[in-house]
């Protein structure tokens, strides 16, 4: 049988190679974003591979999340894997001179808007003894930088959410784990810095980062395992990361 993917984030970055990838190889698609013009074209054009429902919503008003799930059709309700991957940086401050609307939006977004789709879509696969959530969290959830405050908190979120549903849907057929991607060169860094294309580009000069399509060969990795196999937690660095703070650049 094909499985089903719900994927949040599906317009940029490790969502859409993660929706490029599942389509490459089959996988029925229910891509999610805000922007629709987007999420149209990357329907059209993956429609050829495999069959895609796409969802329009704001994750971070719950009644449009639920209300978007529920207006599933029946071809795409039963949904075997969950793609945790909407969210972002906004902003990036010390505490004192952070804005607190980028806060709110990092928490709203992050954490509370994970928690929306995973509600909706959790009970049926509870219903079915059967599913895989997969949390897209962050090398930010393990450990805190300067200026990243409030983004490494909503990060931490995650990682504490994914152990919480973890422990909560044990021996309900539901595999739970998270992805921990450290530097990935996306629009994340032109969302944090508001458009200031050359304080986002210095993000990724001098080293060679990750690319959203190696976060997304890790996904296909943990969702093609064994029946009796759950990644429960992978972080993934670039060679030349370390740590948050300490990466090998050069010049
Ligand atoms: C993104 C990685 O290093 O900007 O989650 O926090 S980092």
């Amino acid at each position: 049988m094909k499985k089903t993917a719900f994927i949040t984030g599906a317009t940029s970055g490790i969502g859409m190679a993660t929706a490029k990838l599942f389509a490459k190889n089959g996988v029925k698609l229910i891509l999610c974003g805000r922007r629709k013009d987007r999420l149209k074209n990357l329907s059209e054009t993956l429609s050829a591979l495999t069959e895609v429902f796409t969802l329009s919503f704001d994750i971070r008003n719950k009644e449009e999340v639920f209300a978007a799930v529920e207006s599933l059709p029946k071809a795409f309700s039963a949904i075997d894997i969950l793609i945790n991957d909407a969210g972002n940086a906004h902003g990036m401050d010390t505490i004192d001179e952070g804005n607190t609307n980028d806060w709110d939006a990092m928490l709203d977004i992050n954490v509370k808007g994970l928690l929306y789709v995973s509600k909706a879509i959790i009970p049926k696969m509870i219903e079915r003894k059967s599913g895989h959530i997969i949390n897209i969290g962050s090398t930010a959830g393990k450990e805190v930088y300067p200026k990243g405050n409030v983004y490494c908190a909503s990060k931490h979120a995650v990682d504490a959410i994914n152990k919480g549903m973890r422990l909560d849907l044990n021996g309900k057929g539901i595999k739970v784990g998270a992805i921990n991607p450290g530097l990935v060169e996306t629009e994340f860094s032109q969302v944090r810095f508001k458009g200031d294309s050359e304080r986002a580009e210095k993000v990724y000069q001098g080293y060679t980062p990750l690319k959203p399509e190696d976060i997304a060969d890790v996904i296909w990795f943990a969702v093609t395992r064994p029946p009796h196999v759950n990644i429960a937690d992978l972080t993934v660095m670039c060679l030349d990361q370390a740590s948050s703070t300490i990466v090998n650049k050069k010049g």
